[in-house]
């Protein structure tokens, strides 16, 4: 790695931190072509609508990014039990969750500065990949935030699986900061897989289909709850997102205020 290249990865991290990631680092969009989310995605994407095998099919066309934008910016905000309403979702809430909206305002105070003073041309993503957004968990991955568990989620060292993740596209070739040398599930007995209320890991692996069950449910039964608890001014309909497998994992268990 290049001394001056060291230097200004390491400006955009503690940027990212003094900003409020809890975690930040830098990945290579050559890189994440190269990971398994890549190559799954454009075959089954999430959304039924942008299946090309489906009736409903009428805009995806594959995953598309910009060949200007060469590495991305990720960051984690941690998500402890202990504040559940980071993670609800709402309409009415700009970002829809809470903790999204953190992470938004995030995004964009990061792109302004990169833009103003380090002369980055950057692109906030947005969350879902048809609309452009990336495979945050293998950016983070890639980045050396930390590394995809049993459970399917990112496990950091510093606080578990319990983050929450964000990126921004930079117009500019930059080293990646990880990924790092980290083994969390290995030897665990993954109480990860034993908690889901759908067995969405029968197989041995994460099924999608099944945790989608779960959370479809769970908007089929979202509350009304006051605005004071979402940050917002009217009381909205709230979904509340199933965290068994996240909340499971034993890393980090302990270490913060859990
Ligand atoms: C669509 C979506 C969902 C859908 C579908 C989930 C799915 N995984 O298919 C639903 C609604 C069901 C869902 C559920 C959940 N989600 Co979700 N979801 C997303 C979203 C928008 C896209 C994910 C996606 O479709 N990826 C593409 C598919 C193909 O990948 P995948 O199935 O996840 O599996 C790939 C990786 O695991 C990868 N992989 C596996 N091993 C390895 C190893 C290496 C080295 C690498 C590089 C990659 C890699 O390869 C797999 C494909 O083969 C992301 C945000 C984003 N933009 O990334 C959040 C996101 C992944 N979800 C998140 C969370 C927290 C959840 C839930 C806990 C619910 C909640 N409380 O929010 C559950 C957990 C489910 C689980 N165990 O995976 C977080 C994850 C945070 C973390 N610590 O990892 C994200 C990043 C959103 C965020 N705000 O931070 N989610």
């Amino acid at each position: 790695m290049k001394p001056n290249h060291t230097k200004i990865e390491k400006i955009i991290v503690n940027k990212a931190k003094e900003f409020g990631a809890s975690l930040a680092g830098i990945a290579r969009i050559e890189d994440l072509k190269a990971s398994p989310s890549y190559e799954v995605y454009s075959r089954k994407p999430f959304y039924e609508e942008y299946d090309r095998s489906s009736p409903d099919y009428h805009a995806f066309k594959g995953v598309e990014w910009r060949p200007e934008h060469k590495t991305v910016l990720v960051w984690a905000l941690v998500h402890p039990a202990s504040e559940p309403v980071l993670d609800w979702w709402s309409m009415k809430v700009p970002g829809f969750t809470p903790g999204n909206g953190v992470l938004r305002r995030q995004s964009k105070m990061l792109r302004i500065w990169l833009g103003e003073e380090l002369r980055i041309q950057a692109l906030s993503l947005p969350y879902q990949i048809e609309y452009g957004g990336a495979f945050l968990k293998d950016c983070a991955h890639l980045a050396g935030l930390g590394v995809i568990g049993k459970n399917n989620l990112l496990v950091t060292p510093e606080f578990g699986t319990r983050v929450r993740l964000r990126g921004i596209f930079m117009q500019t070739e930059l080293e990646p900061t990880g990924p790092i040398d980290f083994d969390p599930c290995k030897g665990c007995h993954m109480p990860c897989h034993k908690v889901c209320p759908r067995d969405a890991f029968r197989s041995g692996s994460f099924e999608r289909r099944y945790c989608k069950e779960e959370n479809d449910e769970r908007y089929a039964n979202e509350e009304m709850i006051d605005g004071s608890v979402m940050g917002i001014d009217e009381p909205s309909l709230v979904m509340k997102p199933c965290r068994y497998c996240e909340l499971a994992c034993p890393v980090a268990q302990g270490s913060w205020k859990n």
